[in-house]
């Protein structure tokens, strides 16, 4: 940082990686090059799935090369078909799995103080030929999982939960990764935990998991016999050694960004207009994403404002997730696209900015971030 009011020297993202100390890594790079064994359920990836089992609490895992992958792979592997209720505030991946799949999504608007499905929708969408849900727990932020499974039940639906924002939450102690039938985990870059490119599916018993890792091998169950039209989403052996380092760091680093978004919380709440989500009690979080709410009427300028403000103090917030998914082209021609159908997410996609939030951005930049935010607008935070 500059000086106060000036502009950042160097560009501040809405995220940046952890890396640990390079010559850590270089410790498992040296095993990798001796071993000569780079992929296919080498050794770092056998111990990886053991140690993120361990930490997450979950019984079974599968890793892949990344969360796209691991969610086109979880709606085959539970022979999804016909139509699946979704939500259209998500990153694209989300409803792209279920294309791959020709699967048609059906969307549902989301909640306003959680901004993930809506559980008091979904009833009404369901057709004879809906087949799933796949909600996302967006930011982190843990989905209505107990009223999205009494729904599933009584119309015998499958749950397949868009978990990659949320590494390690848990609500009363338990793993939100437990709840339906599958939980599907992104380790990309921008991820609180990340294998450069990565990703996972939790499943709850050995035939499923069996099932998925035939599904990530091709169809391979031995050398010789394909039991399935399978693909290549094996994770590497070099993504898997990074993931056993992150470990050791991912509870500091998660502390480091439960302590950013405190700060953002105390110096952004007198100011009128701005409002974003409070922890729920009982939920441990991973603080994955900072979104601010900038409602234009009472704050006086509107979310894009702020967004190119910013910028020109060289700080990049993301407007994640405008547009809607359903606004998309290949999306926007079906019927549930239509913003009648989801006011609160078209509402809460032209007010939301994402601001940075990692382990290693200052507390000095945080509330530089929160003077640009405020202080132009006349506003005081102090
Ligand atoms: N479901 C959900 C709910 C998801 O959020 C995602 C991914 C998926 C499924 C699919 O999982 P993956 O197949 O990706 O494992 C990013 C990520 O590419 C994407 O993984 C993520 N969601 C999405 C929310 O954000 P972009 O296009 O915004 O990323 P990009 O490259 O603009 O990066 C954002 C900022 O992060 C950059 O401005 C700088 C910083 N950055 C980025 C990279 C790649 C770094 O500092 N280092 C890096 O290596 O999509």
């Amino acid at each position: 940082m500059k000086d106060f009011m000036g502009k950042s020297d160097k560009s501040i993202y809405v995220t940046q990686p952890f890396l640990p100390p390079l010559d850590e890594f270089q410790e498992y790079l040296k095993q990798i090059w001796d071993s000569k064994w780079l992929t296919n359920n080498g050794k770092f990836h056998q111990e990886l799935e053991k140690a993120i089992c361990k930490y997450l609490g979950v019984k079974y895992i599968s890793l892949f090369a990344n969360g796209t992958l691991a969610l086109i792979v979880a709606l085959k592997g539970l022979h999804i078909t016909g139509e699946v209720i979704t939500t259209p505030y998500s990153f694209v991946a989300t409803t792209h799995a279920l294309w791959w799949n020709g699967i048609k999504p059906v969307f549902v608007d989301i909640e306003p103080n959680t901004f993930n499905l809506d559980p008091d929708k979904i009833e009404v969408a369901i057709t004879p030929r809906t087949t799933a849900i796949l909600p996302v727990h967006v930011y982190g932020n843990p989905c209505d999982v107990d009223r999205i499974q009494k729904i599933a039940d009584s119309y015998g639906l499958k749950v397949i939960y868009d978990a990659c924002h949320t590494f390690g939450v848990t609500m009363k102690g338990i793993p939100i990764l437990n709840y339906g039938d599958l939980s599907v985990l992104s380790f990309h870059a921008t991820k609180v935990y990340t294998t450069f490119e990565g990703g996972a599916i939790v499943s709850h018993d050995e035939a499923t998991k069996k099932r998925i890792d035939n599904l990530k091998n091709f169809g391979f169950v031995d050398e010789t016999t394909v039991v399935t039209a399978g693909i290549n989403a094996k994770m590497n052996e070099f993504q898997a050694a990074l993931g056993l380092l992150q470990l050791k760091y991912i509870d500091k680093n998660i502390k480091k960004r439960r302590i950013i978004a405190e700060v953002y919380r105390e110096k952004l709440k007198r100011i009128e207009g701005l409002t974003y989500l409070e922890d729920m009690p009982a939920v441990r979080y991973c603080y994955s994403y900072f979104p601010l709410l900038i409602d234009k009427e009472k704050f006086g300028k509107s979310r894009d404002e702020v967004y190119e403000e910013l910028k020109k103090y060289n700080i990049y917030g993301r407007r994640y997730f405008y547009p809607l998914i359903s606004q998309f082209p290949t999306y926007r021609g079906l019927p549930s696209a239509s913003p009648e159908n989801l006011p609160v997410a078209e509402k809460l996609s032209a007010e939301v900015l994402c601001i940075p939030i990692y382990p290693d951005l200052s507390l000095a930049m945080v509330e530089f971030i929160c003077r640009i935010i405020s202080n132009r607008y006349g506003k005081s935070i102090d």
